[in-house]
């Protein structure tokens, strides 16, 4: 066997590359782990994000409009939608299509928003998606806080302020860019 003098300087240069091994492994795992996290679920609540939110009254109840953004890298689903100011309004998903010439609305199970994309929830202004409210909203309501539900389980909460429709004047048609 070779003299303990040789072997102690080499065993700590092993001992300084292990525990640097370590580090690095350590760093590479945590790394997968967040990318890995990041692929799947994206950023923050699903990788999902809500712009422009409104609602508009109807004859009965009314429509939530909205550009939702998805951040992620896999399609994101809303399945489900409920009010939480106020409570528990009754929600359907709906779509508006135009047949013959015709709008009408279809009840959809889900709202699929693709990887790096965008959905918008503008009814016939955007791509006909919405969510209706199929019960009376009280009339001092002019902020809504509405939830959606995502297939992945995440959650969005965000707010939708009234929007009031323009009632057109007689001079309405002379202002520009209104539509
Ligand atoms: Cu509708």
């Amino acid at each position: 066997m070779n003299g303990s003098g040789l072997r102690s300087p080499r065993r700590g240069e092993m001992g300084l590359q292990r525990a640097l091994l370590i580090v690095v492994s350590v760093v590479v795992v945590g790394a997968s782990v967040t990318a890995t996290f990041i692929l799947l679920s994206g950023w923050g609540e699903g990788g999902v994000e809500v712009h422009g939110a409104f609602f508009r009254r109807g004859t009965m109840g009314g429509g939530v409009f909205f550009i939702i953004h998805n951040h992620g890298f896999r399609e994101v689903c809303i399945v489900a939608a409920s009010t939480l100011v106020p409570p528990g309004l009754v929600t359907e998903l709906h779509r508006t299509v135009i047949i013959e010439g015709q709008a009408k609305m279809l009840r959809v199970d889900k709202i699929c928003v693709p990887p790096r994309g965008e959905v918008r929830a503008l009814g016939v202004e955007g791509d006909g998606h919405h969510i209706m409210i199929m019960s009376e909203i009280p009339e001092n309501v002019d902020v809504m806080k509405v939830r959606l539900v995502l297939d992945n389980g995440a959650l969005v909460d965000f707010e939708a302020r009234e929007q009031l429709i323009d009632i057109p004047t007689e001079g309405s048609h002379k202002g520009h860019g209104g539509h």
